[in-house]
């Protein structure tokens, strides 16, 4: 372990947490031998600026400080220091911050070298920058897990006006404090061409997201998605300042979740045993690394359809489907008719309830393929019996059966599901919030407009789903889309909570999932988070470049977004 580490690690058992390591050796300036590349006709990267780009944000002028990496303090005020979410942030920080601290580069700064002193003669110089305040306002604003309606809020001032010549990350609560770290880590830029000290622009900033819930979906059946991957997923949101993992968890191919009640589920229903299955340990990591982040876990176990790989452990579950007047030996989806159908999901979901603690569960609800019920002779004599004949209103039996199990678990205080419950016009409970995933601008605005009509809550993901792909820059796409561009009063507008970049798993595994998502989510994220007025193109191509450049500068294997470029690293 490097000697700065355990200065860290000893440090962070204090109030005050100072991060420095030594210095030496002479100066050099490798500005003179860093060739800046090639000027052209591709797009140009921006250097500092912050995605998604801040609510507010002022620039002092022209003016700017340098940071040496080895002398950068992290100063934690009393109710920050008492908060376990900033002690994380700042080990994770410190090394965002600094990419590119290597032993050769600042290790050697010395501040008596010619160079160093002649930009003192430069007016817009305002020195070396040596620490930043982590201000956190209240110490309430430790809160244990993200939710819904969190505090996001924070402030970031570098040599502001009223404040000049130090730095400050000012928030009500850690939640915040963690948006303000991310900001401050992509304020500093540079580094070789400053002989390895890193450069930060004067700027008060005032920033908050537009939308609370900024999502993304991923579908760990289609192909089991390694912790790993999850993991780094998880780093690449927090990033883009995204607080939504919705984790797609099971489907028809395969069952990965580890049950306590049903552990036959994952044995028979994972594509293999034990490695291809999501353990309760790992969930409870994946859940830790997530919270730490203020990113939220909401579970979704699809049902009634998307669930043949249920009935494996768990046999009596679906539909028999009929040929005629004989079970042809397929399976549909769940046989809603079954009072033991109900008997298992409360006592399932109750697990699912203490296991996952957000507020929040997906319900699924979409694609329920209703020509196996009509097939089978004993669905058909419940639906004329119960029913009225209209099999359509099965698919609502099953709903409303299934909502008030959900809806006693202790933990939850909403559910969402997919549009198809809402366009089968089941009753929902009025906490529900409608995820809204099918048709062009025109069928998702129109669906938005009819969802908040009946004060429902909605939620976006049509525009954004990320498993498609075509040659050429797409981001584009995602990133022009206004979601509040549908009819309706302002009240209606309130109910829109947000979106998800949705990515399936048929043709996403581990290998791909990372350079398939990023930097396209990243358009997304800048959607969700920033004002209505953040929309010209040109001006987010050259800061998404240099997000993508910054992303794969910390290490996560990010895809090109705007054709021919080049970034500092030669990854
Ligand atoms: N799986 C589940 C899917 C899809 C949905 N639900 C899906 C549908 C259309 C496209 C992509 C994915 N693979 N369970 C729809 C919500 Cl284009």
């Amino acid at each position: 372990m490097e000697a700065r580490w355990i200065w860290l690690w000893v440090t962070l058992c204090s109030f005050w947490i100072v991060v420095h390591g030594d210095s030496g050796g002479d100066f050099f300036k490798t500005s003179e031998y860093i060739h800046p590349g090639r000027p052209g006709p591709w797009v140009q990267s921006s250097r500092g600026q912050v995605w998604p780009q801040p609510k507010l944000s002022r620039p002092n002028g022209k003016r700017y400080s340098l940071v040496h990496p080895e002398k950068f303090t992290f100063q934690l005020d009393a109710n920050s220091a008492a908060c376990d979410l900033i002690q994380n942030a700042v080990n994770r920080f410190y090394v965002r911050t600094f990419p590119r601290r290597t032993a050769k580069t600042a290790q050697s700064f010395n501040t008596n070298h010619p160079w160093f002193q002649a930009l003192h003669q430069d007016p817009n110089f305002q020195g070396v920058l040596d620490s930043v305040q982590i201000v956190m306002n209240t110490k309430k604003g430790c809160e244990k897990y993200p939710h819904l309606d969190m505090d996001e809020h924070y402030e970031v001032k570098i040599d502001a006006p009223d404040s000049p010549k130090t730095a400050s990350i000012i928030a009500f609560n850690a939640w915040g404090i963690l948006r303000g770290f991310e900001t401050f880590s992509q304020l500093v830029y540079g580094a070789e061409e400053h002989g390895g000290l890193y450069q930060v622009n004067s700027v008060q900033i005032m920033d908050q997201p537009r939308f609370s819930h900024r999502g993304v979906m991923l579908d760990s059946s289609r192909h089991f998605l390694s912790k790993r991957v999850i993991y780094d997923n998880l780093d690449l949101m927090e990033m883009n300042k995204m607080n939504v993992f919705h984790w797609h968890i099971s489907d028809d191919p395969a069952f990965p979740y580890e049950s306590l009640r049903f552990p036959n589920m994952s044995l028979k229903g994972a594509y293999r045993p034990y490695t291809h299955v999501y353990s309760q340990e790992d969930i409870r990591e994946i859940i830790e690394y997530a919270r730490i982040r203020g990113i939220r876990v909401m579970p979704e176990f699809d049902t009634p359809g998307h669930t043949q790989s249920w009935e494996l452990g768990q046999p009596g579950l679906l539909a028999k489907c009929y040929r005629g007047s004989q079970p042809d030996g397929t399976l549909g989806p769940f046989d809603p008719t079954k009072d033991s159908l109900y008997d298992f999901l409360e006592v399932f979901f109750k697990e699912i309830g203490t296991v996952f603690p957000d507020n929040f569960m997906h319900l699924g609800g979409d694609e329920v393929d209703k020509m196996c019920w009509q097939s089978n002779p004993h669905i058909m004599e419940f639906v004329k019996k119960n029913l009225g004949g209209n099999l359509g209103k099965l698919e609502s039996y099953y709903i409303e059966k299934l909502l008030p199990i959900i809806a006693d678990l202790p933990t939850k205080n909403g559910y969402i599901v997919w549009q198809e419950v809402f366009d089968n016009k089941d009753k929902v409970k009025n906490d529900t919030i409608i995820q809204v995933w099918k048709g062009g601008p025109n069928d998702w605005a129109n669906k938005l407009q009819q969802i908040t009509s009946t004060g429902l809550r909605a939620l976006l993901s049509a525009p954004w789903y990320l498993n498609y792909i075509n040659y050429g820059s797409d981001w584009t796409n995602y990133y022009i889309i206004e979601p509040l561009n549908f009819e309706g009063t302002q009240a209606q507008k309130k109910l829109f909570v947000g979106g998800e970049a949705c990515i399936w798993g048929e043709f996403v595994s581990s290998v791909n999932l990372i350079p398939r998502l990023w930097p396209r989510a990243s358009a997304v994220a800048e959607r969700l988070w920033s004002p209505e007025h953040v929309k010209d193109v040109n001006d987010a191509a050259s800061r998404l470049q240099e997000h993508e450049c910054r992303m794969l500068q910390r290490g996560y294997p990010v895809e090109p977004a705007n054709g021919p470029s080049f970034c500092d690293v030669a990854w």
